[in-house]
């Protein structure tokens, strides 16, 4: 094609195409056109604001250079491509990422300089992307960043939320929710493809017919039509230039205005249509581990799943290649249960569009899917109503009986007669009104299934999952990919001294790319200098968290204190609950004290921070809780400061890379076998923070890479869970003395009117206690004592925090992609090599 073009405009392109080079004056250049161009403004109004977007512009010129290579060399190597499909990607602040993925921080940093601003500044006037609400966007965000920097050609598919996870302020203690207007300035870090857009229909009904080859056939006619419209986010590698994406859908009427209604006067009417399809991509559904079964939820799922499959098979049908190759072009990967309509999808393009045979068709879209369960918690397994999907979608209910007739009888088959499995393994539950088991249908259309750390696969296999082990064995479908997080972020952008530190140390930055040689620092441990530098990077981190405190709740706190961290989405399994009822244990018992006692004490910071569910009661009274503990306790001079309280609000992506460093302990205390991996964990160890924590998720794996003497762990174990549920329930459990007193002292109004607090209480007490507080609580006091006497050994404590991270190197991203891409998505890296602008 290039080649037809007339001699003289290949000379312009070569001539004026891709001058957006790396160095400083480049940079200068592009900031000032940006400036004066993208938002017209000048020398004279530019604040730090304005200096952030063009700074941002600049660095997405070089990106999008980037992403234009990759995406020419992917198209050109026509390799077997992964589409990681995920509800939600929590991406944070893109800025200082791309500046250090690129390489260009050094260069931009001294040229924002030159030009008037702080680099910090800038820094601080981007909002968060929070496309999430915890631990599942976050860990897809960290998955394509490891994608991304092992180049490999993936995309990734999800939504374009007009108001992501909502703002927390806190008003009186308690939580109030606010919307995240994410938008409402320019968002430089998307590129909006309008041209791309794809009609989704709903609802209507379902034609039988007999094609030309006398096969009965379906044909679903949709009778509302929404458009999805592709906004692609660069993603850039680390030390690559391999720049992936990420397809965000948005949302937009088919028709924009009902001009035959507005004639006749009904504006409201003229205008609904629109509004209706604006609404689907408008918010991201605030739970975490919960399931709503809302409508406009299952709107949004098929919504998102139909424009992404479109997408894929548009772009394998460009290859012109038999359907019997698509798994070998395509490799689907479904994050939890919300991309599951996926597998119906893919079956009704195959069967009812392109003409190919049922059981072909199945073969295709069981080879192509992958399906990664991150919860055994019941209250978040969806399903659906079988009448709504019907009303919605009425041939993929078709589709979803039929799936789920021939694999039931492939199970008669196999165990004649056995009506009890039959109908546990059935993807409809036979209730009134029926439901799909979105979980069943995952597994049933996958060829892996994979759980997020070794505990937790082993669990889904005797829980969830049970019965399909008896159908399909133990070693066929099954698998553990414990996950992972971005070293690139959690490290060398959050807590930029340690990693100058490691860097320096090692002798270069080659750990960024490869964790395990962060074990070259254990030779270092007893290296004066070494030690000297951590400690420091550590009290930095601390001073900068204690300023970040004070700014956003007014609380004062000693950064020589002990910081005690416990950050993450508010829940029951979580157990913030304990965590609080430990500290009024700590403060009335250092109330009791004398001075000479308390001067013997290490005084701690306990740190907290997560949002609730809008509709979480119990979560938002926990939160209540620890707000009118903190009062009390900081107001309370008797105890000289031995012991602070805050709740830090609006707990984020990037709160947490400020968080995150300054910690010396954080708490992974989940009841046993509810947290199915947790990844704060991990970024907590390698930044040289200590855990103490269940045996639970992958604490358990944490625990056996660092070491005994480098973690607390305490509680019971998940196999004795069963029992201790059993025994609050049918038998006089007597409680706890320890909790009893301070259930006691809430009780007497130390904290406020005690009335507030009582149907938190009540989970306590009502022969309930469903997350084993009780049978935890002096296993978790003895485990606090043994963290406070260990920190008082000053040296011992930095030899521990030095192991820690030394010891992380399994939990980089890097080494779970690996893994999928190996073992369950077959593909190979394809780098990109720099090529000519044309
Ligand atoms: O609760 C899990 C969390 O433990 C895990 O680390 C994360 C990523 O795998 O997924 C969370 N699960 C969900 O958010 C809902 O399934």
């Amino acid at each position: 094609e290039i080649a037809k073009l007339p001699k003289e405009t290949l000379a312009l392109w070569e001539k004026y195409g891709g001058d957006e080079t790396d160095d400083k004056e480049a940079f200068q250049k592009s900031f000032i056109r940006h400036v004066t161009t993208t938002l017209a403004r000048s020398i004279y109004n530019i604040d730090n604001f304005s200096a952030y977007q063009a700074t941002a512009h600049s660095v997405r010129d070089r990106l999008i250079k980037r992403w234009n290579e990759t995406q020419q060399t992917h198209t050109e190597a026509d390799s077997k491509r992964v589409y990681y499909l995920s509800l939600e990607f929590l991406l944070g602040r893109s800025l200082d990422n791309a500046l250090l993925n690129l390489g260009l921080k050094d260069n931009c940093g001294e040229g924002v300089k030159e030009l008037g601003f702080a680099m910090e500044d800038v820094l601080d006037q981007e909002v968060d992307a929070a496309l999430g609400n915890g631990g599942l966007g976050r860990l897809a965000a960290c998955y394509m960043d490891s994608l991304a920097t092992l180049d490999y050609p993936a995309w990734g598919y999800g939504l374009r939320y007009t108001y992501g996870i909502f703002q927390q302020r806190l008003k009186d203690g308690y939580q109030v929710e606010f919307p995240d207007y994410w938008l409402n300035f320019d968002n430089p870090w998307e590129l909006p493809r309008l041209d791309v857009v794809v009609d989704v229909k709903f609802y209507g009904s379902v034609n039988r017919y007999t094609d030309e080859k006398g096969r009965k056939r379906y044909a679903w006619e949709g009778i509302d039509t929404v458009q999805s419209v592709a906004y692609d986010v660069p993603i850039p590698g680390y030390g690559t230039k391999n720049c992936i994406n990420i397809r965000l859908w948005s949302s937009k009427p088919k028709r924009q205005f009902d001009l035959s209604r507005f004639n006749e006067g009904q504006y409201e009417q003229a205008v609904q249509e629109q509004m209706q399809a604006e609404n689907i991509t408008a918010v991201l559904y605030p739970n975490d581990n919960h399931m709503v079964g809302k409508e406009l939820r299952l709107k949004q799922q098929y919504f998102w799943v139909a424009a992404s499959l479109f997408d894929i098979v548009r772009r394998f049908k460009k290859s012109q290649r038999p359907w019997s190759h698509f798994p070998d072009q395509v490799a689907i990967q479904l994050n939890d249960t919300h991309p599951s309509l996926a597998i119906v999808e893919l079956q009704r393009i195959l069967v009812d569009l392109e003409g190919v045979d049922w059981d072909d068709a199945w073969e295709i879209v069981t080879r192509t899917f992958a399906f990664t369960n991150h919860t055994i918690l019941p209250e978040a397994m969806e399903r659906w109503p079988v009448p709504m999907v019907q009303y919605l979608l009425p041939r993929h209910m078709q589709i979803i009986f039929d799936i789920n007739l021939f694999f039931l009888q492939k199970v008669e088959k196999a165990f004649p007669d056995n009506r009890d499995l039959l109908a546990r393994l059935s993807i409809i539950e036979e209730s009134t009104p029926q439901f799909v088991r979105m979980a069943h249908l995952a597994v049933v259309g996958s060829h892996r299934v994979n759980g997020v750390a070794e505990l937790h696969s082993e669990l889904i296999k005797k829980t969830i999952f049970k019965d399909f082990i008896q159908y399909y064995g133990n070693d066929s479908k099954f698998e553990n990919k414990t996950n992972g997080i971005t070293p690139r972020r959690w490290l060398h952008q959050a807590n930029p001294k340690l990693s100058e530190l490691i860097t320096d140390t090692l002798g270069n930055k080659n750990w960024l790319k490869n964790l395990d040689l962060l074990k070259g620092l254990k030779s270092y441990v007893d290296n004066k200098d070494f030690r000297k530098r951590w400690v420091a990077a550590k009290h930095s981190n601390k001073v900068r968290l204690t300023e970040y405190i004070k700014k956003t709740t007014g609380i004062i706190v000693n950064s020589n204190a002990l910081f005690d961290v416990q950050v993450k989405r508010i829940h029951e399994y979580k157990r913030q609950f304990m965590n609080i009822l430990g500290v009024i244990h700590r403060y009335n018992t250092l109330k009791k004290m004398t001075s000479e006692e308390r001067a013997d004490v290490v005084h701690r910071v306990v740190i907290f921070g997560g949002k609730a569910a809008p509709g979480y009661y119990i979560a938002k009274l926990v939160i209540k809780l620890i707000n009118s503990v903190a009062e009390v306790v900081n107001n309370d001079n008797s105890i000289e400061d031995s012991l602070k309280v805050a709740f830090i609000p609006d707990y984020n992506v990037s709160v947490a890379e400020i968080i995150i460093p300054a910690s010396d302990i954080s708490q992974h205390i989940s009841t046993a076998g509810t947290e199915a991996s947790g990844t704060s964990n991990m970024k907590f160890v390698l930044n040289g923070g200590l855990i103490l924590g269940t045996v639970d998720g992958a604490n358990i794996e944490i625990h056996e890479e660092i070491g005994d003497d480098n973690i607390f762990m305490f509680g019971n174990l998940a196999h004795q869970v069963d029992d201790l549920r059993h025994a609050h329930r049918y038998r006089n459990v007597p409680m706890d003395p320890s909790l009893q007193a301070v259930i006691n002292d809430i009780e007497s109004g130390q904290f406020g009117d005690s009335r507030i607090f009582a149907p938190l209480i009540n989970t306590l007490t009502l022969g309930q206690d469903y997350y084993l507080i009780s049978d935890d609580f002096q296993s978790y006091l003895d485990a606090q004592k043994l963290v406070d006497e260990a920190y008082k050994d000053k040296e011992g404590w930095i030899t521990k925090s030095i192991l820690c991270s030394a010891n992380m190197g399994k939990f980089s991203s890097d080494r779970a992609i690996q893994e999928y891409a190996e073992r369950i998505w077959n593909i190979e890296p394809v780098p990109v090599v720099t090529k000519k602008h044309i």
